[in-house]
């Protein structure tokens, strides 16, 4: 038989393929291009990834599931929502990755989200594919009741395509406990049957400690990882912080416990300027504001006498270290240059894809410690994969049993990183994040043939 010898991958090539494919799909696109703009050149060192496309299938979804949604508001006015779930690989494990509800949501924003899901999830050591779903819908300024009819309505269609060992689905932006009850609520009623299926459970019905905290601290222990990398300590260093919500907020917990200096926290309104380092109180306050009260940080801001920033990114605020922890792309070129003028030395992702591809190169270029998304932000779904495990054995673990669990994903995580970034003496962990999870998936499609 004839062997076919394959060609060398080009990047340009196979990224006019796939938005040939996926038109209209800018950030979809995006997230593809840095996976493949350093997995490419590994693909081509390994000709058996090449000959049997896995770049290709890796980025086609196994499915998306799009259906309406249907709910009453509080006036009886009918609204009408898309919900969606994309199933985009189960290589390594079930389907297994956050629900956003957002105005915002698309379904390239959707197909960004499950593409990383699938390296970090990899990344995690657990046995997770990538997923991600959610809708259209927009929680802002809606009641309760309101979002529990939407959430049960949502639930009404989505819970015919997951199971505990075929796709559990979480958290992500407007999704939090409240919403994670009704969902689960729902489901247990359609089902008639208490399992695992959603991850971020309350306490009492099936949760697990530190999964609240679990994705801020993750994205602290890394950074502390990337730090002691170079003999530097955490103890002292200043940090800029994006976001007000559920990352943000413990990012912000784990960085005063380790007595860094917080100086600001951000929301859709602005910045929040806290020039003595926010408190432990003040964090409490923001916690309530944000998740009871529902409010904005100009409130905080108010009650606190600090100065508040109305449509404005915490990036030109002089730190050591950069958090960003509320959407994609917030932090773009011109805020790339403002940090490393300000000699900015660590910029660790708690959301995904919060910098722009531009950014990225320029965090690179200056071989600062940059923490992708990917890995750094891989502590969340780290614990929901502790939950499920915990379901399964209908045990809850200890918070501290918890917590040295997740500090040990999170090390892995580094040293992973460290296996596939080193560079002469730098460490790329965007190379490292992406080719070490890349590798293992790859490695699993090889092995069950042409599916
Ligand atoms: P939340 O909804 O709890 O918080 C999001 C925060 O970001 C809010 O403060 C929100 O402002 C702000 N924000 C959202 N969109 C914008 C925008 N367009 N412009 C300015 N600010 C904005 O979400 P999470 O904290 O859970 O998620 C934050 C990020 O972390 C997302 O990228 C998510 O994908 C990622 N992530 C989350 C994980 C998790 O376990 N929750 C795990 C891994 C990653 P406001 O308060 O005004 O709404
Ligand atoms: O982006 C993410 O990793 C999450 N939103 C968490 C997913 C999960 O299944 O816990």
């Amino acid at each position: 038989m004839e062997l076919v010898i394959p060609k060398v991958m080009n990047l340009d090539e196979f990224m006019t393929g796939l938005i040939r494919r996926n038109p209209h799909e800018a950030e979809f696109h995006q997230a593809v291009r840095e996976v493949a703009d350093k997995v490419i050149p590994f693909i081509n060192k390994h000709p058996e990834y090449q000959r049997a496309r896995i770049l290709e299938r890796m980025t086609e979804p196994d499915r998306i599931i799009s259906f309406r949604v249907c709910w009453e508001d509080d006036e009886g006015n009918v609204r009408v929502n898309r919900g969606y779930r994309v199933q985009f690989n189960n290589s390594i494990g079930p389907y297994k990755g956050g629900l956003r509800f957002d105005k915002s949501v698309t379904q390239s924003i959707l197909k960004f989200l499950g593409f990383e899901q699938i390296l970090k999830n990899s990344l995690t050591t657990l046995p997770m594919g990538g997923a991600k779903g959610g809708s259209d819908f927009n929680p802002k300024g809606k009641s309760d009741n309101e979002v529990m009819r939407f959430c049960q309505s949502f639930m009404a269609e989505l819970f015919r395509h997951i199971g505990k060992n075929m796709d559990v689905p979480a958290g992500d932006i407007g999704v939090g406990g409240r919403e994670i009850g009704y969902l689960f609520g729902q489901y247990k009623r359609l089902r008639n049957e208490f399992t695992g299926v959603m991850t971020g459970k309350g306490i009492a019905w099936g949760g697990s400690l530190i999964r609240t905290e679990a994705t801020g601290y993750g994205a602290v222990y890394f950074a502390q990882n990337m730090l002691e990398a170079q003999n530097k300590v955490m103890e002292g260093k200043t940090a800029t912080i994006s976001g007000a919500g559920n990352v943000a907020q413990y990012a912000a917990e784990k960085l005063i416990e380790l007595g860094a200096k917080v100086l600001t926290m951000s929301d859709r309104t602005g910045f929040v300027h806290i020039p003595d380092g926010l408190t432990r109180e003040q964090l409490d306050y923001i916690i309530d504001l944000k998740t009871v009260k529902r409010g904005s940080l100009d409130v905080f801001a108010q009650e606190y006498g600090l100065e508040h920033f109305a449509g404005e990114r915490p990036w030109a605020v002089k730190c050591d270290m950069a958090f960003p922890c509320a959407t994609q792309n917030e932090l773009d070129e011109e805020d790339a240059r403002t940090l490393l003028k300000n000699n900015c030395i660590l910029v660790s992702e708690g959301a995904n894809m919060p910098s722009t591809f531009e950014a990225t190169k320029l965090f690179e270029e200056a071989h600062i410690l940059f923490g992708p998304g990917k890995a750094a932000n891989a502590g969340g779904v780290a614990i929901s994969g502790l939950e499920m495990s915990q379901n399964s054995m209908r045990i809850s673990w200890s918070r501290e049993e918890v917590d040295t669990r997740l500090q040990g994903i999170m090390r892995r995580i580094h040293e992973k990183c460290v296996e596939y970034g080193k560079e002469n003496g730098y460490i790329n962990y965007i190379k490292g994040a992406n080719i070490g999870g890349f590798k293992k998936v790859a490695d699993a499609l090889l092995a069950y043939g042409m599916v």
